[in-house]
């Protein structure tokens, strides 16, 4: 009998990862999607479109705590992957309310309808680097108290610290991984990365002059989504359920990805890039650097891409993607 897996998110980049990571451990995939996606296939489920015959995807909502029971009735997951959320940072500041909604409520639903109607079941949530906000320790790891700069931060504590109560309270099997800026060819459009891989393709075939950008000097902890969605798995498949950070452990400034990037197509980014201070956001979070030893001891994970590797990925499938569609 096949494992089941339900995940939250799954039109996302890391829910799309994640699918193909199952699906080639065997197991059966489920996924929650809001109804739009469903009449809307080639816009909303690109990322799932060469899965779309091997997975099943059930229209329900984040939003609503019947929806989430039916669907955990039905489909009896041994495994949860809550990733769906609002993870866009600078539209937190835009529509906090939502923010907080949408990623508090939905965690808190998914919790408390597995407590009741399925306490067998297996829960891991996306909790994020964002938690550590105005940094109180360099590196951070799974001690390193939080201090979130954004209602998306605000939310994620509120989904850890949720999380966390539900394991001690009632004895579930449920873990966060509290994931530093993961990237990939997936990744969104809106996202400082892919704007810039994107950006560099499209000025390389002359559809582009410039590319505005924000905070230049903020430094991440830059890994690939690839390699963060095994570890997902390896929480839920360990004995006990304990939080871990994953990160790379070296970190680079947003100017450097840029530099880099438009190095892979023998371009200068100084000539290019153009800062807009309408793209700094009210609360910007400067440094994170995560120390993921304890996944390195406990779970054997380490990650396979490297940040020129991770660069040179997103630059290339950019290259093809602007041959292909044209845009
Ligand atoms: P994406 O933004 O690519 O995907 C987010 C997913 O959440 C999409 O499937 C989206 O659905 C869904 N979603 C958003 N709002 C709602 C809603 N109201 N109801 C139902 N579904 C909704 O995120 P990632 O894949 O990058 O990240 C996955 C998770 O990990 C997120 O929770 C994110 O906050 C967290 N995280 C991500 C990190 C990263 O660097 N990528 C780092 C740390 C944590 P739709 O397609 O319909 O919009
Ligand atoms: P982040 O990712 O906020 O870290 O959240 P994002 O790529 O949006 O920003 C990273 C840094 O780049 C700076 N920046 C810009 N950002 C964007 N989006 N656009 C710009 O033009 C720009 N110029 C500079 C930002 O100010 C910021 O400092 C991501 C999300 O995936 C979250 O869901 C996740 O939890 C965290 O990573 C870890």
């Amino acid at each position: 009998m096949k494992k089941r897996a339900l995940i939250t998110g799954i039109t996302g980049q890391d829910g799309s990862y994640l699918s193909e990571l199952l699906l080639k451990k065997n197991y059966q995939v489920h996924g929650l999607i809001r109804r739009v996606a469903a009449e809307d296939k080639t816009h909303r489920l690109w990322r799932l479109k060469h899965l779309l015959n091997d997975i099943k995807l059930h229209p329900a909502s984040l939003e609503s705590y019947a929806s989430i029971v039916q669907i955990i009735q039905k489909i009896k997951p041994q495994e949860i992957y809550h990733l769906g959320a609002q993870s866009y940072i600078d539209y937190a500041f835009k529509d906090e309310f939502s923010t907080l909604n949408t990623n508090i409520n939905g965690t808190h639903y998914l919790l408390s309808a597995i407590k009741e109607f399925s306490p067998k079941t297996k829960f891991y949530f996306a909790a994020s680097s964002e938690m550590y906000g105005k940094v109180l320790e360099i590196p951070q790891n799974e001690k390193t108290p939080f201090y979130p700069r954004s209602t998306y931060g605000i939310s994620k504590v509120a989904g850890f610290d949720l999380t966390r109560n539900y394991r001690e309270a009632y004895g579930l099997f449920c873990c966060s991984g509290i994931l530093f800026n993961h990237e990939s060819p997936r990744r969104g459009f809106e996202f400082v990365t892919r704007k810039i891989t994107h950006a560099v393709a499209r000025i390389k075939f002359g559809l582009q002059k410039d590319l505005k950008l924000g905070n230049m000097d903020a430094k991440r902890d830059w890994g690939h989504a690839e390699d963060y969605v095994k570890a997902m798995w390896m929480m839920l498949n360990k004995r006990n359920p304990e939080d871990f950070v994953i990160s790379t452990g070296k970190q680079y400034s947003v100017r450097d990805f840029a530099k880099l990037a438009f190095k892979a197509v023998d371009l200068d980014y100084r000539k290019y890039v153009k800062i807009d201070k309408k793209l700094e956001r009210p609360a910007d979070v400067q440094t994170l650097l995560g120390s993921c030893s304890k996944a390195k001891k406990i779970l054997k994970w380490k990650p396979k891409y490297s940040f020129q590797g991770l660069v040179d990925d997103m630059v290339r499938a950019d290259l093809e993607f602007v041959e292909k569609y044209g845009y």
